[in-house]
């Protein structure tokens, strides 16, 4: 299913527009003083506009993975993950991200580079869209062990829409490492 995002859950055909929705967010530092980043940027999730709560994850240290794979050269990742009850929609969820990034000295400079701050949307309620401006659920979550080990730290039950249980996606990737 693919539906116009602008809408939201606004338009979408079955809700209740006062009804919030669990949205996913994948938080990832690896440059500056990543905690406070981390720290900062939830605080700031916590205060938009129809954000009801926020449950997140403790941060975890990961390896960053570059466009050739793993890289130990790298600065290393703290990676988190937080799940907003939220009523809004997702494409302004999508720039509300993006300005907290900005506000936290994001530069985008190349694919998959050091980065002060990156927000990601991992999933919205159910929804799924091949929209290229807002994939969703992303794209390459389910291969992500930095998004699933803290999202299933927050949710034990959480669901990748159209891939499954978090907790099976994880176990399939470390039995494939
Ligand atoms: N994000 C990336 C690229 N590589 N590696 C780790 N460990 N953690 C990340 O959050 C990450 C990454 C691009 O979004
Ligand atoms: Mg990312
Ligand atoms: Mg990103």
């Amino acid at each position: 299913m693919s539906r116009n995002l602008a809408q939201g859950i606004e338009g979408g055909p079955s809700r209740d527009a006062k009804t919030p929705v669990d949205a996913v967010i994948a938080l990832g530092s690896n440059v500056g003083d990543r905690a406070a980043t981390l720290r900062a940027a939830l605080e700031d999730l916590a205060r938009l506009p129809l954000v009801v709560e926020v449950k997140a994850s403790t941060a975890v240290v990961s390896i960053a993975v570059t466009p050739e794979g793993p890289d130990e050269e790298a600065p290393a990742y703290l990676n988190a993950v937080a799940i907003l009850s939220t009523r809004l929609a997702p494409s302004v969820l999508l720039d509300y991200l993006h300005a907290i990034e900005n506000r936290h000295g994001r530069v985008r400079r190349e694919r998959w580079g050091d980065r002060t701050l990156d927000l990601d949307l991992i999933a919205y309620a159910d929804v799924t869209s091949d929209d290229p401006d807002l994939e969703l659920p992303h794209p390459r979550a389910a291969e992500r062990d930095f998004v699933l080990e803290p999202w299933l730290a927050v949710d034990p039950d959480a669901t990748l829409p159209g891939h499954g249980r978090v907790d099976a996606l994880l176990a399939r990737l470390r039995g494939s490492e």
